[in-house]
């Protein structure tokens, strides 16, 4: 990254640090089609074991992830529930329907956390309806600004997809933080589910792949799928080194990332035509709605930030992310702040009159 600059578009943008590569480079390594690659084996068992599944299979990316779970529990021609906002939905580009064949049933989810009476009410059965198939929840809730879903909800929406016969699985990409913002086990955050999936190159820092975890039986049947979609990766054991370093050092600095988050929001407070829910920031991200300039308002602050060294997305017109991650220091955050409030100010003194004070 170029000096003073500020990168803060995703987790995902992390350089490995110099002991993943150092343990890159020294991998142990076999063709992991055949299942023989040590490492990966390592890192696999390793994940599971700490999250309390059976068995764990490394693929790609969080898109694969979540896609081969869904391909696996679920018929073709059957509905997911999904907390609205839901990465499974929104971004993976209609991949459900595409590979799967299923549909979405997105429920209310206020702060990423839909009511066990929602998904009840979800629930379909009738002939004439498209029958349930799976219910689906994210924690951390990325559409709903990084929250956390808290493990009483979790419980409470499994205790209804069990009462009504439906395996339950967790897009965790970011479950570590949410272990973390809520000070328990990655085991606790990931009880409960038929299959969980969990982002390596994400907050934990490793540069590429996923894990998705469940029982043995449910994780041949993904192997198997892994394999159709094109992500056996043969010898991917350089990758897995790198996830087995991030496991290590990475889950007990998550709460850095957050602290600097909340600096980032309560820096941000208070801005004209720029609008955070302080107590939606709970882990690593900040959502900005900003209503300045119009149209398209948070890409217009987003371009004049990053051309001062500042990066951050526009997830829609008025909604801007900020992410933060291990790369991040306090300085930068400081950085942040003082460009994004300039460059806020400036476009609100150039507000167009029709749309508020004119500039
Ligand atoms: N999310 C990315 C973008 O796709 C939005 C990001 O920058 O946050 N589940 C969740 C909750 C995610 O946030 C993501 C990545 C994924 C799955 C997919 O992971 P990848 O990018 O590895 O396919």
């Amino acid at each position: 990254m170029p000096q003073g600059s500020v990168d803060l578009r995703s987790d995902t943008v992390t350089q490995p640090t110099e002991a993943m590569r150092r343990a890159m480079a020294a991998a142990e390594v076999g063709d992991d089609v055949y299942a023989e690659d040590p490492t990966v084996a390592r890192l696999q068992a390793r994940l599971a074991e700490m999250t309390g599944f059976e068995a764990g299979l490394f693929v790609p990316s969080g898109t694969m992830s979540n896609q081969i779970a869904l391909a696996v529990h679920c018929r073709r021609g059957t509905e997911v529930i999904l907390p609205e906002g839901a990465h499974i939905y929104e971004y993976e580009p209609g991949a459900m329907a595409l590979i799967s064949g299923v549909l979405p049933r997105l429920v209310p989810a206020p702060g990423g956390v839909p009511s066990a009476a929602a998904v009840r009410a979800a629930v379909r059965r009738s002939v004439h309806q498209a029958p349930t198939g799976l219910v689906a929840l994210e924690n951390t809730h990325n559409g709903a600004g990084g929250a956390v879903v808290p493990l009483e909800s979790q419980r409470a929406v499994q205790a209804v997809a069990r009462d009504e016969g439906l395996p339950v699985h967790l897009d965790g990409a970011r479950a570590f933080n949410a272990a973390a913002a809520l000070g328990v086990s990655i085991a606790e955050v990931c009880a409960g589910f038929d299959s969980v999936s969990i982002c390596l190159s994400k907050g934990l820092g490793a540069p590429v792949g996923s894990v998705l975890l469940g029982s043995r039986g449910f994780l041949e049947e993904a192997h198997r799928y892994r394999k159709l979609l094109g992500g056996g990766m043969r010898q991917a054991g350089v990758l897995a080194a790198a996830g087995l370093v991030a496991l290590d050092t990475m889950p007990g600095v998550l709460h850095h990332d957050h602290a600097r988050a909340r600096r980032l929001a309560e820096g941000l407070a208070g801005l004209p035509g720029v609008s955070l829910d302080l107590a939606s920031v709970q882990t690593n991200m900040v959502y900005l709605t900003v209503e300045l300039d119009g149209h398209g308002a948070a890409e217009a602050l987003a371009a004049r930030c990053a051309a001062r060294g500042v990066r951050f997305n526009a997830m829609s017109p008025h909604q801007a992310r900020l992410v933060t991650h291990h790369q991040v220091d306090d300085a930068q955050v400081e950085r942040a702040v003082e460009v994004i409030r300039e460059e806020a100010q400036r476009l609100a003194e150039r507000r167009p009159a029709s749309v508020g004070e004119a500039g």
